[in-house]
């Protein structure tokens, strides 16, 4: 046997050894190549089917890490000075808490635009509160979930007086007849058992998010799919750097809505929270029947469901908090750490529009 063919050389007599080396060493090299060049061009070849490969067997990561990131150019995150270091961007249980400069709108609209993503926007007009309607629905075609489907719901007693408002494509108004209530705290507090109906009935076939509103209300910059998330409230425009103590939680231990002076992170807005069509209907489900249980006790939490709202959030942390820039009152003033006001309260003359 000549040297050079060895004992293993599958084209015995016709290459030598020498040669089916280099020629090994050559497909070695033209195959990392290959590799490299693949996903340096962002085709996400190799990686992409081992990401997904991996997360299909885990349940709790996000959905959106099992999407495909199409090619984009956007600004770097900065890990150091990052936009925002004057305010609080993270809760300590890692839910992001989200004001304007914390996140890139660009990125959240393709990857919600490629699950087709519906919104459902709930508001209540009942008795007098329909004349906010029309300013109310008008800045929500302007601001809200641009470019995004969404469908109103609106809850009313009268659905005659719903007002006409020009829809873009992929926008509906629902008018939903419910009943009213003498007292403005029981149309109020009435909602959380409304919208937890509704949401195991018709919103759950419909849409994926629910966002849930006072009407009083108008949109004034953008509120898009940065708010989305399982579970998020909004800080309350009055509290947001109060300190615990200060917090206007249920303070009577017989009512269901109690929270202790020693607990709580925030104070939220009764006026604008949301997630999930299920986590809503959790929500909506549980401060409902504490509502009832309270009533059967001849008991009213001090802030109504707003009071119960915040019971909630202290056993089942929001997801995802909304900065104040996403529910503001001018009566406040203007304040330097509002870059944006988002969503602001109409002034209202409470005499003739409660109980009307
Ligand atoms: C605060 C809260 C509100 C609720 C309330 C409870 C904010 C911005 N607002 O608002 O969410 O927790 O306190 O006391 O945090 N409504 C009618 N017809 C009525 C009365 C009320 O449709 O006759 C609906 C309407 O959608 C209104 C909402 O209930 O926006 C809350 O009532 P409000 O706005 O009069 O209560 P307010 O301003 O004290």
């Amino acid at each position: 046997m000549d040297k050079d063919q060895g004992k293993t050389g599958g084209v015995k007599g016709y290459f030598t050894k020498r040669k089916v080396y280099v020629m090994g060493c050559f497909i070695v090299l033209c195959t990392s190549f290959g590799y490299v060049w693949y996903t340096s061009n962002g085709t996400w070849w190799l990686t992409s089917s081992k990401v997904s490969n991996t997360m299909s067997n885990t349940q709790d990561l996000d959905d959106f890490h099992k999407i495909k990131q199409t090619r984009m150019i956007y600004t770097k995150p900065q890990i150091l000075n990052p936009p925002r270091s004057d305010v609080l961007m993270m809760t300590p249980w890692f839910a992001p808490i989200v004001w304007e400069g914390t996140y890139n709108s660009e990125i959240l609209n393709e990857q919600f635009r490629q699950r087709n993503v519906t919104v459902g926007l709930t508001a209540f007009a009942i008795k007098k509160y329909v004349v906010f309607l029309k300013k109310f629905l008008e800045t929500a075609e302007t601001y809200f979930m641009v470019g995004h489907r969404v469908n109103y719901y609106i809850f009313t007693d009268r659905p005659e007086e719903v007002p006409k408002v020009a829809l873009k494509e992929g926008r509906n108004v629902v008018v939903l007849q419910v009943q009213n209530y003498p007292r403005w705290q029981e149309i109020s507090m009435r909602r959380m058992e409304m919208i937890s109906c509704f949401s195991q009935q018709q919103f759950i076939n419909e849409v994926s998010y629910l966002v849930c509103v006072d009407v009083d209300m108008r949109f004034n910059d953008q509120v898009g799919v940065e708010i989305l998330s399982n579970l998020f409230g909004t800080l309350h425009p009055g509290f947001y750097a109060a300190e615990r103590q200060s917090f206007t939680y249920e303070r009577r231990p017989a009512s269901q809505a109690y929270v202790p002076r020693d607990e709580g992170d925030f104070y939220y807005a009764g006026g604008f929270f949301g997630g999930t069509v299920m986590e809503v209907y959790k929500l909506t489900k549980k401060c409902h029947e504490a509502i009832m249980m309270d009533k059967a006790k001849g008991i009213e939490a001090i802030w109504q469901e707003e009071s119960h709202l915040n019971k909630y959030f202290v056993y089942h942390k929001p997801t995802k908090i909304l900065s104040p820039e996403y529910l503001w009152d001018d009566y406040l003033g203007r304040r330097e750490i509002l870059k944006k006001r988002r969503f602001l309260a109409v002034p209202k003359n409470h005499a003739a529009i409660r109980n009307k």
